[in-house]
Parts: structure tokens; C-alpha cells; sequence
């Protein structure tokens, strides 16, 4: 695979107005057809859906039809194809407390019946995949909820969507907080288990996204490789994370460039894309951006990725495995380091 094989995505939620809980917004907001014209500038395939992205959740029922129809259009006009859908179940009121695992049973009825709408959305813009990034459903305090009856809540939850809809795909993205002070099902390890006890596994796995993985104290490529080796990494979310604090979403390889690599690496050793898998840039603009720059986190995230794949492909294996058989680790820390410098 070269570089060029890849296929990129981002969400409309990349190219934003810089709004963050200690401030306003510092840019303007950008229409949804003006952000798949920068995506396709770009030499983006695909964009990611929340469903309200593309209908809003109060919108008519006898209108939602027509509006999603709308959007797949402009998708069409601009070259682009959408990778996936994924219901926002955490911004309604009713779903303060974690529509999925709420204790009250209506809202859980809810959070139902928003999903199969986006699985509405879904088909209509035409994509098999669901992201799960279940934001809310865990704990601000641990005693306010049953935590075994809230394991069944979220499996009763991915089969109602698997039942509904049965070529639908489902990739649970788990993150370990924030906004909940601790999530069920925070890593991808937890998301794997959940899959094999879902009603048909083949259709459950993974999207990793790396801050996730770092906030867990995680290794991004080693979370990949095992989502890999279950034949269930379908989809990524690379970005890049300063130690543990709020999920940054900076751009990708900014912060630790060997941990980028070994992302990049894991993907092309193991034939990531080539049944459909999408590289994703869950990235997000400084603060500092104005206006007309606000998208370049997007373009150099990319870059930084094919300049990697192409580290990859070209980094002298052989040597490397000389290390490798010698167990001198000195120098394959070295050889690694000299590479990512340019100084091979
Ligand atoms: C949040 C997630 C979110 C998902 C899509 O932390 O990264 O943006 O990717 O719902
Ligand atoms: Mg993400």
C-alpha cells in the first residue's frame, strides 16, 4: 500500500469555531457545504457524521427524509462519501445522565429511538457504519448507578441497532472521561469483550482514536494491533495528546512523532484500508486560528501521516531486524530515532 492508497475523513466538528467551555466562539461558523468543499481541497474521500450534522434530532418526521436526501446530495456534488453516522446522545436534556444507562426507563426508551434515527441517516447517506462514542454513559459519582445492569443496558442498546437495521456495521469508540468522570466501557479492550456477546459479532468493532488511548495510559499502535488481530479495527481517529488531561485533539504527530510513526507503522504493516477502513483526523484548530488558516491542523495531520507512510515503507526492515535478532535495543532506539530525524 502507498501513501496515496489511504483514504482520509474528517467530521464537521473538525472545522469549528474554536468555542470551549472557558470561552465563546472566536470564528465564524462555517456551512456545512463550505466544509466539504475544504475537505475535498484537501483530497479528503469521505466526512463523518454526527446524525444531527445532517438532520437535526427535532426536525419533522415527514421531513427528516428529505433533508438527509440533501445532504447525500451535496456529498455527491462535492465527490465525497460519508463514513459513518454516529447518534449525538449526549446533548439532549433528556440525556444528562447517560441516555443508554439512564436509571429512568423512558430515557433509555429515548436513547432507542434516536439511534435507530440515525440509523436512518445513515442508510440514506449511504454508509453501514455506526460510531458508538457512548459520551455519557458512565459516572459522575459511582454509587448513582448499577454498574452490571448498565453492562446489559449498553448490549441491549448495540442489539436494538444490530436488529434493526441488518447490514449495519457498529464501532464502538470508548474514551476512558470527560465528560463523565468515569466511563463504562472505557477502553477498546472493554468494547471487544462487549462485541463477542453482542447478537452477531461480525457486525460490532472498534474506531481507536489516539487521545483516547493516551488518556487510558495507553499505547495508541499496541490498542490498534490488538483491535487488528480480532479482524475489528474498522475505523481510526488519529490525533495527538499532551499527558493526561482534557481530550486535546491535536494535530497528529504534534506531540510525540514516535508515536505517530508506530501508529502509521501498525496501519501499513497491517494492511489497514485496504477492506474499506477510512483514516480518520479527529483534530482541532487552536484556539489562536483565525479565520482563513483554521483548517490547516487538517492538512498538515495529513501530511504528517503520508510523510510517515512513506517512513514506513522505505525504513530499512532488514536492519531493523538485525537489532531485533541481536536484542541490542540500544541501537534499534537509535535507528528508529535517526529515521524519524531524516538521518537514515
Ligand atoms: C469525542 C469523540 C467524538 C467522536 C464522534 O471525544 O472523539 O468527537 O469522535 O462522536
Ligand atoms: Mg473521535
Amino acid at each position: 500500500m502507498t501513501s496515496t492508497q489511504f483514504k482520509f475523513s474528517a467530521g464537521p466538528w473538525n472545522i469549528h469555531t474554536g468555542a470551549d467551555p472557558f470561552g465563546p466562539p472566536v470564528r465564524d461558523e462555517v456551512v456545512i457545504a463550505r466544509k466539504m468543499q475544504i475537505l475535498r481541497d484537501l483530497d479528503f474521500d469521505y466526512m463523518q457524521f454526527h446524525d444531527d450534522d445532517a438532520v437535526p434530532d427535532n426536525a419533522h418526521a415527514s421531513d427528516r427524509e428529505r433533508q438527509a436526501k440533501k445532504v447525500k446530495q451535496m456529498l455527491d456534488d462535492h465527490g465525497l462519501e460519508a463514513e459513518f453516522v454516529a447518534p449525538r446522545i449526549w446533548e439532549d436534556p433528556r440525556t444528562i445522565d447517560g441516555p443508554i444507562t439512564a436509571n429512568d426507563p423512558e430515557v433509555r426508551r429515548y436513547a432507542l429511538e434516536r439511534g435507530k434515527r440515525a440509523v436512518d441517516v445513515a442508510r440514506i447517506l449511504g454508509t453501514d457504519r455506526m460510531v458508538l462514542w457512548p459520551a455519557r454513559e458512565g459516572t459522575y459519582i459511582r454509587e448513582s448507578k448499577k454498574p452490571v445492569e448498565a453492562s446489559q443496558h449498553m448490549l441491549d442498546f448495540i442489539d436494538a441497532m444490530l436488529d434493526y437495521d441488518p447490514n449495519l456495521r457498529i464501532l464502538g469508540e470508548m474514551k476512558p472521561n470527560e465528560p463523565m468522570d468515569q466511563m463504562y466501557l472505557p477502553s477498546t479492550g472493554h468494547m471487544l469483550a462487549m462485541s463477542y456477546k453482542a447478537k452477531d459479532p461480525s457486525r460490532v468493532g472498534v474506531l481507536i482514536e489516539s487521545a483516547h488511548s493516551i488518556l487510558l495510559g495507553l499505547d495508541p499502535s499496541d490498542e490498534m494491533a490488538y483491535a487488528l488481530w480480532h479482524g475489528k479495527l474498522w475505523g481510526v481517529h488519529l490525533n495527538d495528546q499532551n499527558g493526561l488531561k482534557f481530550d486535546e485533539d491535536k494535530a497528529f504527530g504534534s506531540v510525540n512523532l514516535r508515536r505517530a510513526f508506530n501508529q502509521v507503522d501498525v496501519l501499513v504493516q497491517n494492511n489497514y484500508g485496504t477492506h474499506g477502513e477510512v483514516v480518520g483526523l479527529d483534530v482541532k484548530a487552536m484556539r489562536t486560528q483565525k479565520d482563513d488558516v483554521a483548517f490547516h491542523h487538517l492538512r498538515n495531520s495529513k501530511e504528517t501521516f503520508e510523510i510517515l507512510v512513506e517512513v514506513s515503507l522505505n525504513i530499512d526492515r532488514q536492519e531493523w531486524q538485525s537489532y531485533v535478532a541481536a536484542r541490542d535495543y540500544e541501537s534499534l532506539d537509535r535507528f528508529i530515532i535517526r529515521n524519524l530525524m531524516g538521518r537514515a
